[in-house]
């Protein structure tokens, strides 16, 4: 089912590597239009394309499209207590990490008097998109919550598409979830309409505009957020998920093999890739992937996965290559199974976990670190969620009259450089005394 490419004797250039595994991307970029088009729609008539929406794609209709209070209250007491104290968890630690990474203000004094401060400003008010199509996923909600609490953003809306098997109400265990978490204002709403609503903004519904726009989703909400990208700040694309393992014969071919499994499980299209030096491992992973995925709960999406033409087992000659691999992949989740792990040569990727007892599972869940990662090769330039996600960086210049004198003359040299003479003006001004004001003039 995994088939095995052997890229043993050859030498690739990047562009080269990422063509004999290819993702499952275009959909995304034909899915554009189609979310433009939905997004215009709620811009443009608010809650009643919002309505027909849920209607023709959740088979969904007079729903209460804000949650009302009460709702969230019943689905918080109505958590199954071992699912409460698993998220209890997982919100301690994703909160500890996320504080952790707060980035600290920085005081630059360039000279006596002259200084530059960056500080850090919250957004102020964010949407945040939990989708709840083929998977629901309440992990996501502490994913996208939590960071944006430590940032200190003080308005939170979050959204999801509403359930038809619960009467057109979101997921329970997400409302309990966003109720535990002190997140009150909660749309039943999903898809590209979901992004539109928030980046716009609803007014019938009291919805009104956020500043930025997060979370996972289809490759229509991923559409949906390049299509309002610009008018709002976004995340990077969290579509269909990716894991990549880089091993050497040291590694447990059992344990490299669910953990392919664990990704498959997402997505028809996810991405399960092995790179490898070892012939024995390969075979070895071959063998024992089989039997795992046709025994698995979704095994049916998890065999489509492992056989699409986005998963492979690579063979390569040597840890160079299997690392150059990686790095033009950028993989979402990348898993280091080594002898010698160098975590810090693998540059382009979401997340690391390194050695055989950090798996993507732990990420998923309980690790500390966030969930919400680049996918579709935008780990080469993109983050995931942190409380970074929601903080600006914001600098504040304060000169004293002496250091302005000190680059008096530099920048009128510049202003004029760029026949901007009123710049260099600006600057001579301040050490002119005015006619006007001459004393005993
Ligand atoms: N692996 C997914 C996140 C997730 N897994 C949620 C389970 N629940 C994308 O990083
Ligand atoms: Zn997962």
């Amino acid at each position: 089912m995994l088939r095995t490419i052997d890229l043993r004797g050859r030498v690739l250039s990047p562009t080269e590597l990422l063509e004999t595994v290819p993702r499952a991307t275009a959909a995304r970029e034909e899915a554009l239009a189609t979310a433009v088009r939905i997004v215009d729609d709620v811009a443009q008539r608010g809650e009643a394309a919002l309505r027909e929406q849920a209607d023709r794609f959740d088979g969904v209709t007079d729903h209460d499209v804000r949650v009302p209070a009460v709702h969230l209250d019943e689905a918080l007491e109505a958590l199954d207590p071992a699912v409460r104290s698993a998220l209890e968890q997982a919100i301690l630690r994703v909160r500890e990490a996320s504080a952790a990474q707060v980035p600290p203000m920085a005081v630059t004094e360039l000279a006596p008097g002259a200084r530059v401060v960056q500080r850090w400003q919250p957004v102020r008010r964010v949407g945040l998109y939990v989708p709840g199509g083929k998977a629901v996923y309440p992990s996501s909600v502490v994913m996208n919550v939590v960071p944006a609490q430590v940032a200190g953003v003080s308005e939170i809306a979050l959204a999801s598409p509403p359930q038809r098997e619960f009467g057109g109400r979101v997921h329970p265990v997400i409302l309990g979830a966003a109720k535990l978490l002190g997140v009150t204002e909660v749309y039943a709403m999903g898809g590209a309409g979901a992004i539109g609503a928030l980046a716009y903004g609803v007014l019938e519904i009291g919805l009104e505009a956020v500043d930025v726009v997060t979370g996972p989703g289809n490759n229509f909400v991923a559409a949906a957020k390049r299509a309002v990208a610009g008018r709002v700040g976004t995340d990077a694309e969290a579509g269909a998920t990716e894991i990549l393992i880089v091993a050497d014969d040291t590694a447990d071919a059992r344990l490299v093999a669910v953990d392919l499994i664990s990704q498959a499980e997402h997505d028809e299209q996810a991405s399960a890739v092995l790179v490898t030096t070892s012939e024995r491992l390969a075979a070895a992973v071959r063998e024992e992937i089989a039997p795992r995925a046709a025994a698995t709960r979704h095994a049916v999406r998890v065999e489509a996965a492992l056989a699409g033409p986005q998963s492979a087992i690579v063979l390569v000659d040597d840890l160079a290559t299997a690392t150059a691999f990686s790095n033009a992949y950028a993989p979402e989740h990348l898993e280091l199974h080594l002898a010698d792990p160098r975590a810090e040569d693998f540059v382009h990727a979401g997340a690391v976990f390194v050695g055989a007892h950090s798996p993507v599972s732990l990420g998923d869940y309980l690790a500390g670190s966030n969930h919400v990662l680049p996918t579709g090769g935008q780990a080469r330039y993109a983050a995931g969620l942190s409380a970074a996600t929601f903080l600006r960086p914001q600098q504040v210049i304060e000169y004293d009259r002496d250091a302005l004198a000190a680059v008096h003359d530099a920048i009128v040299t510049l202003a004029e450089a760029e026949a901007l003479p009123a710049h260099g003006e600006a600057i001579t001004a301040r050490f002119a005394v005015p006619d006007a004001q001459e004393p005993g003039g």
